[in-house]
């Protein structure tokens, strides 16, 4: 198929791209400038340019198909809109967490801003046994900074009906709805997994309720606009170093339910893990319990200090609502560990192992541990509950 480009949009190569930052002013038209695109993503291009004094920017393009499957998946430009008014957005709340914005082009559906390559991306760093000791601190206060104040506890409800409108992402929500939760629990073209997996995964597919506790999970997905999500949480998504954190690639945000941006971070803390030797795992651990503690001490701060609902005042409401976004998040943990195991998106943190025994054991945990998160949502209250359930699931149990 072959995609017909809107006018004045073309995808741009590191030729262009060059010519295109000096004619931005970014750089002198004399600099000798040198550019590489670096995109490791499903969907975007990514380009690195740098000068002779290393002074570095990065421009990302939305392509206007998914690169991971080919041109036969058309997709919205206007995902970079989404994203730089995301960006836009977070700013104020978060400085500190987030990329440095210097340009936006709705038409030319690019973003520039601040290069990172000093940190690395978590899950490779991950991968490699990196630790990131500042990294869910850093991770709960972004998430409850970015979801109190877009939400109606945080947001004038005007302002938020507002921003409803500005962040409506229908394609970008179609490919969750469809990739997170219904295409790995039922036989479709858009799964991938090992045969040695077949097993496994039609048990899934055949057991009524795990199903029908995926389907309230979609439904919350697609019904319940609590907050503005970043919609695509997962440590692809932050780089950081020893001190510092910075997330990217909000292309997916909307309003949606709270417990969806926790429960990925959770899922791929998970991954982590399952994957690690029992010497290297607390940190990833300590993570776990850190994020909440985080995200439930700062939100709770700010419910306290910066509401503008009249109901925050009355007992229990806080703990009430604390205890739902705990709850979603447990269940949306489940559905990421599942589908980036036997969906169409995987992690490395998985497919990367080369021992197949190791790598098919890995993904058999990292399955069974979804499917046990999806079903005992309401029994798991606190992330200790979620680490026994890692445990017992690991001893096979
Ligand atoms: C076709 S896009 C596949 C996945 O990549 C993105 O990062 C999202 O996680 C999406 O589900
Ligand atoms: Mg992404």
């Amino acid at each position: 198929m072959t995609i017909a480009l809107k006018e004045g949009y073309q995808p741009l190569t590191e030729a262009t791209a060059i010519q295109l930052i000096k004619e931005l002013g970014y750089f002198h038209a004399h600099d000798q400038l040198r550019c590489r695109e670096i995109g490791d993503g499903n969907l975007n291009l990514v380009f690195h340019i740098q000068n002779e004094n290393d002074k570095a920017l990065i421009i990302k393009q939305a392509l206007p198909y998914a690169k991971v499957v080919g041109e036969s998946w058309p997709l919205t430009l206007h995902r970079a809109t989404i994203e730089g008014n995301y960006l836009k957005n977070a700013i104020p709340l978060v400085p500190e967490l987030v990329p440095q914005l210097h340009h936006t082009d709705e038409v030319k559906a690019l973003t520039i801003m601040e290069d990172l390559s000093h940190l690395d991306i978590v899950r490779t760093g991950f991968i490699a046994g990196k630790s990131y000791p500042n990294l869910s601190r850093h991770i709960g206060e972004y998430l409850a900074k970015t979801l109190f104040f877009t939400s109606d506890f945080g947001c004038n409800q005007q302002v938020k009906k507002g921003l409803q409108q500005a962040f409506s992402n229908p394609e970008l929500c179609k490919i969750t709805e469809d990739l997170v939760f219904s295409d790995p629990f039922h036989e479709s073209d858009t799964n991938d997994f090992e045969p040695e997996l077949k097993g496994t995964v039609e048990r899934l597919w055949q057991d009524d309720s795990l199903k029908l506790e995926v389907a309230k999970l979609k439904y919350k997905f697609l019904t319940h606009g609590e907050a503005l999500l970043h919609g695509d949480l997962h440590t692809g998504s932050i780089f950081a170093n020893e001190t510092d954190t910075k997330v990217i690639d909000p292309e997916f945000a909307f309003f949606g339910p709270i417990g969806f941006d926790i429960g990925q971070f959770f899922a791929n803390l998970l991954f982590q893990a399952i994957t690690r030797t029992e010497e290297n795992r607390d940190i990833i651990l300590s993570h776990l319990h850190q994020v909440w503690k985080t995200f439930e001490e700062t939100f709770t701060t700010l419910w306290h200090t910066s509401s503008v609902e009249t109901f925050t005042r009355t007992k229990g409401y806080l703990e009430y609502v604390l205890k739902e976004y705990f709850k979603d998040s447990i269940g949306f943990a489940g559905c990421e560990l599942i589908r980036r195991t036997i969906g169409l998106a995987h992690v490395a943190d998985l497919d990367g192992i080369e021992d197949s025994s190791r790598r098919l054991a890995s993904k058999k945990i990292a399955i069974e541990l979804g499917r046990q998160l999806i079903l005992q949502q309401s029994n798991i209250t606190s992330t200790k509950d979620m680490e026994r359930l890692f445990e017992k699931v690991k001893r096979g149990e």
